[in-house]
Order: structure tokens, then C-alpha cells, then sequence
């Protein structure tokens, strides 16, 4: 059995959730925060048998997409703790899906 890690954009979310549920795989969805652009995204939490694993990782590939964001990043001009903060615009690629794949150990439902 695999646990499949996947940090999605809050924009695919819902559509990735259906099709997962609607080919039998169980999904837990958490709202997490990217550290880089400090906004929101979407992490699933997908446990998967070995022989559907595959089918897993391609509706993830087929779903999420990847799009251009920009952000305004803060950085510190100056250096030091006397120095000024400043922010311009960086446009950074998100995405498609951010995927972990870890091998299950042990299942247990109580
Ligand atoms: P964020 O950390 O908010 O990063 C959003 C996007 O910003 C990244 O997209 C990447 O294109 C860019 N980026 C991240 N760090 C950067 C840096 N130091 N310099 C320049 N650009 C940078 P993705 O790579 O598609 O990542 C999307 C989200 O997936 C990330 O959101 C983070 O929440 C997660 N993620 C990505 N790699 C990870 C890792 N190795 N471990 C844990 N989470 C990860």
C-alpha cells in the first residue's frame, strides 16, 4: 500500500476530490499554506493499494494544472536589523501537483 502526499492549488481541489471519490479511492483534504508564496493550497491525503496506484497518480497528472502567479515577495534591503523592507513582483510557474509517495508500513481501521 502507498500513502500519496499531494499539494494541490486550492483551484483544482475540488475537481481532483470528485474524480478520486468517483474511481473508489479514499481522500483526506487539508488546508495548508505554501511557505514560499504564504497563500493557500490543498493537501490530499490519498491511501492507495499497490495495484491502484497508477490509476491514482494519473488522474492527479490529468486534473492539475500548472499556472503562473504573481507574487509580491518581502525582502530586506539594507541587510541587518536596521535595514528597510521592500517588496516587487515575482511571477513564479505553481504547480500542476506537488506529489509525495510514501510506502505504507501498516493499515489499520479500528
Ligand atoms: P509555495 O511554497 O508557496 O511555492 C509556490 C511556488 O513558488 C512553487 O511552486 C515554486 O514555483 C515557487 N517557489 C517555491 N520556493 C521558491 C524559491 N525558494 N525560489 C523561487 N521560487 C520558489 P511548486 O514547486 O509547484 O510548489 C507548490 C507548493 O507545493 C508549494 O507552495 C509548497 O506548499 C509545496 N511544496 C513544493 N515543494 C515542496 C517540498 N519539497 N516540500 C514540501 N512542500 C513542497
Amino acid at each position: 500500500m502507498k500513502l500519496v502526499i499531494a499539494i494541490v492549488q486550492d483551484e483544482d481541489a475540488s475537481r481532483l476530490i470528485t474524480h478520486l471519490m468517483n474511481e473508489g479511492y479514499g481522500v483526506t483534504k487539508l488546508a495548508t499554506t505554501g511557505g514560499f508564496l504564504k497563500s493557500g493550497n490543498t493537501t490530499l491525503l490519498v491511501g492507495v493499494d499497490d495495484c491502484r496506484f497508477e490509476g491514482c497518480m494519473a488522474i492527479i497528472e490529468k486534473v492539475c494544472k500548472s499556472r503562473k502567479q504573481i507574487a509580491t515577495s518581502p525582502i530586506t534591503m539594507g541587510g541587518g536589523t536596521a535595514g528597510m523592507y521592500s517588496s516587487y513582483p515575482i511571477e513564479v510557474t505553481v504547480g500542476g501537483a506537488t506529489v509525495f509517495v510514501l510506502t505504507v508500513e501498516q493499515f489499520v481501521k479500528y
